[in-house]
C-alpha cells in the first residue's frame, strides 16, 4: 500500500504542476503535505499558488527553492519532510528554446531526473510503500504520418533536444527501477492547454497577441498535428496513477483530440472575436507564416486506451469548452499576464518569503 502522505512535486511552480496541486487541494479526497521544490526558472511563477499559500502555507503546502540537480539539497528535502511520493514535473519544456540553447535541456532532464533517483534510492532503500512517478511526453516517439496513434510499445524516436533529453530521462526512470527495484510509473502525454500556461507555447501566445493585435506566427504551413489535452484531465490521470497504477508502468495521456496548428489558431480567432464582440474574421488578418521550426515533427497523435482501461480514466473537458475557459482565463487575469509578461512575477518569493524559515508541519 502506498503511503501517499508526503508528496514533493518537481517543477510545481511552472504550468502543469501548479494545476496538479490546484487539482489535489479542490478536487481529491487528499488529506497529506505537498512540497513545492522548484529552482523558479524563467517558467517558474509563485504567484500560480498564491491562493494555495494562503489557504495551507506551513501547514499542508511548503515551498523550497531547489535545483533538482543539488544532490545535497535534494537529499535534505527528502530528510526534512520524510517524502514517501516524487511527482517528478521539473523540465525545461519550451521546444524552440531546446533548439537555440539545449545545454539546460541536458543539465536539468537529464542530470535532474538522474539526481533525484539517486536521493530517493538513497533515502528510500528498500520500501515498498514509496513511488516515483516520472512525467513526461508524447514527444520521445518521434513523429507520425498521417495515420496512427502512439502506444506504450511504440519504440523512441526523439528528434529534438528537448525529446531526446526526456526521453534519456524515461531511459533512466526504467532503468533504475529494473536494476534497483526501485517503484516507478511513467507517464507519456500529449500537449496540455489552460490557464498558468507560460505565454511561450502556441495557445497562450496566439491569444495574447491577438488581445495586443500583433502578429500570430504560424511555423511553416500550419500543418503540423498536435492532440490537445485540458490540463485538469492531465492532473487526474495523474492522480489516479499515483493511487491505482502499477509499480513499473507506463501510461500514455491523450486528448484523443488531434488539430492541425492552422485550423487552431482559426478556431481561436473565431471564439476571441466572438468574447470581445468583434467581425468573425476581426483577428485573422494578423495570422503569418513564419520560418518553420528546424527538426518540427508533424504530426503526435496519443492512443490512451491502457489507462482508460486499465485504470478508467477519462478526458472530461469538451474542447471547444476549454478553449473558452482557457481564453476568459488570460482575458480576465489581467495582473498575471502583466506580471509574468514584464518579468516582475520573480519578484513574488522577496516579497512574500522573507520571514519563512521552511519549518518542519506540525505532526
Ligand atoms: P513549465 O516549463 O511550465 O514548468 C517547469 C517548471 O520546472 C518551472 O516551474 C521551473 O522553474 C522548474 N524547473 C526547471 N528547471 C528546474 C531545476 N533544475 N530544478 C527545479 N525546478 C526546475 O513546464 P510544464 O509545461 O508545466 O511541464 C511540466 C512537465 O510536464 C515537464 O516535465 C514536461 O516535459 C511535461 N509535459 C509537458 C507537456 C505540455 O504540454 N506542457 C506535455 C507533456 C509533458
Ligand atoms: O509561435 C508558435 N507558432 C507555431 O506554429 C509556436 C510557439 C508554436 N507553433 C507550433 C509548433 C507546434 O507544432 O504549434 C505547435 C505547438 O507548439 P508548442 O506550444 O511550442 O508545443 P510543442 O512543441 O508541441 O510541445 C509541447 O507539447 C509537448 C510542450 O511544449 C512540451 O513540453 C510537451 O512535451
Amino acid at each position: 500500500m502506498r503511503k501517499l502522505t508526503n508528496l514533493m512535486i518537481t517543477g510545481a511552480a511552472g504550468f502543469i504542476g501548479s494545476n496538479f496541486i490546484h487539482y489535489l487541494f479542490n478536487q481529491t479526497d487528499f488529506s497529506g503535505s505537498i512540497i513545492n521544490a522548484d529552482k523558479l526558472t524563467y517558467a517558474g511563477n509563485l504567484e500560480n499558488l498564491a491562493d494555495i499559500h494562503s489557504k495551507f502555507g506551513r501547514t499542508r503546502y511548503f515551498f523550497e527553492q531547489v535545483d533538482i540537480c543539488n544532490y545535497n539539497a535534494t537529499k535534505s528535502l527528502f530528510k526534512k519532510y520524510e517524502i514517501d511520493t516524487v511527482v517528478h514535473f521539473a523540465a525545461e519544456s519550451h521546444v524552440d528554446r531546446s533548439i537555440f540553447g539545449p545545454k539546460d535541456f541536458i543539465q536539468t532532464n537529464i542530470i535532474g531526473t538522474f539526481t533525484l533517483l539517486e536521493t530517493a534510492r538513497e533515502y528510500w532503500k528498500d520500501r515498498k510503500d514509496i513511488l516515483f512517478h516520472h512525467v513526461s511526453t508524447d514527444e520521445v516517439f518521434g513523429s507520425l504520418g498521417s495515420t496512427g496513434a502512439f502506444t506504450e510499445e511504440t519504440p523512441y524516436d526523439p528528434r529534438s533536444p528537448y525529446s531526446a533529453s526526456k526521453a534519456s530521462s524515461d531511459h533512466l526512470v526504467r532503468a533504475t527501477a529494473h536494476t534497483y527495484g526501485l517503484p516507478v510509473t511513467i507517464s507519456n502525454c500529449s500537449n496540455n492547454y489552460g490557464p498558468y500556461q507560460f505565454p511561450e507555447k502556441l495557445i497562450p501566445l496566439m491569444i495574447l497577441n491577438m488581445l495586443e493585435e500583433k502578429p500570430l506566427p504560424v511555423y511553416g504551413d500550419g500543418k503540423n498535428v498536435r492532440d490537445w489535452l485540458y490540463v485538469e484531465d492531465h492532473s487526474s490521470a495523474i492522480w489516479l496513477i499515483l493511487n491505482k497504477g502499477l509499480d513499473g508502468e507506463t501510461y500514455n495521456i491523450g486528448g484523443e483530440n488531434e488539430w492541425e496548428n492552422i485550423r487552431l489558431v482559426n478556431v481561436l480567432c473565431d471564439k476571441v472575436a466572438e468574447i470581445n464582440g468583434r467581425d468573425k474574421d476581426y483577428y485573422k488578418r494578423l495570422i503569418t507564416f513564419v520560418k518553420d521550426r528546424p527538426g518540427h515533427d508533424r504530426r503526435y497523435a496519443i492512443d490512451c486506451r491502457k489507462i482508460k482501461k486499465e485504470l478508467g480514466w477519462k478526458q472530461r473537458k469538451d474542447f471547444k469548452k476549454g478553449l473558452d475557459l482557457t481564453i476568459r482565463w488570460y482575458m480576465e487575469n489581467k495582473r498575471w499576464v502583466e506580471r509574468t509578461k514584464s518579468g516582475e512575477y520573480r519578484k513574488w518569493l522577496e516579497n512574500n518569503y522573507s520571514e519563512q524559515r521552511w519549518e518542519l508541519p506540525d505532526r
